[in-house]
């Protein structure tokens, strides 16, 4: 708990380092196999071909924290110019990249891959579509696996779908409506069917 409350304030503190680049947009699909298995992922990204990576130490300890990689584009006149296209942090200081962030053409956030306990892996991956986000993966068990997913429109939660017995198959769903839950549908014989609908007691209507 200590640690994800570290992460956060530090976070906080990168965010704001970092304010100028922290919009967004993308086209993300629905997840996919190959989409959740990118959770397990060294966070650290490799550079390609064509990006030119700028190395900044921001607490000059003379150990690289902040990689920045642009790529050569066209802006609108047809001028060739620098754009941003993947931003990689190491908010702790250890020397791992604990946030591998990565940019559309409009230099918008558009995937934020994120290690939330420092041991190199990635536990969250969000998601972005025009400055908002729109999903969430996250590995709640350590399995290298998504188990939670959270869909987000308009920037407010619509559903939340959890696998609780690690089987690879959504088990659990939470519909909801005004930032509260509206009803709970579980899958109780592992069909992938939902066989128990809650309305959420506390919920208006
Ligand atoms: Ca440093
Ligand atoms: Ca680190
Ligand atoms: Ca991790
Ligand atoms: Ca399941």
């Amino acid at each position: 708990m200590t640690c994800f409350k570290t992460f956060r304030m530090t976070l906080l503190g990168a965010a704001l380092t970092f304010a100028g680049c922290a919009t967004t947009e993308s086209g993300e699909k629905k997840p996919t196999t190959t989409e959740g298995d990118q959770v397990t992922e060294n966070i650290r990204q490799k550079q390609s071909g064509d990006e030119k990576v700028a190395e900044f130490d921001l607490n000059k300890d003379k150990k690289t924290d902040v990689w920045t990689y642009t790529v050569v584009a066209k802006n609108a006149e047809g001028k060739d110019v620098e754009r941003i296209a993947r931003k990689d942090l190491d908010i702790n200081w250890d020397g791992k990249v604990d946030i591998a962030r990565q940019y559309d053409e409009k230099e918008q956030i558009s995937r934020e891959a994120l290690d939330l306990d420092f041991d190199g892996k990635v536990d969250e991956v969000i998601f972005y579509e025009k400055g908002l986000v729109v999903r969430k993966e996250r590995d709640l068990s350590s399995s290298g696996k998504p188990s939670l997913w959270v869909f987000y429109e308009k920037g407010q939660i619509v559903r939340k779908e959890r696998d609780t017995n690690a089987d690879g198959k959504v088990d659990y769903w939470e519909y909801w409506e005004n930032n509260q839950v509206d009803r709970i549908g579980e899958d109780l014989d592992g069909d992938g069917n939902v066989d128990k609908w809650t309305k959420n007691p506390d919920g208006e209507g």
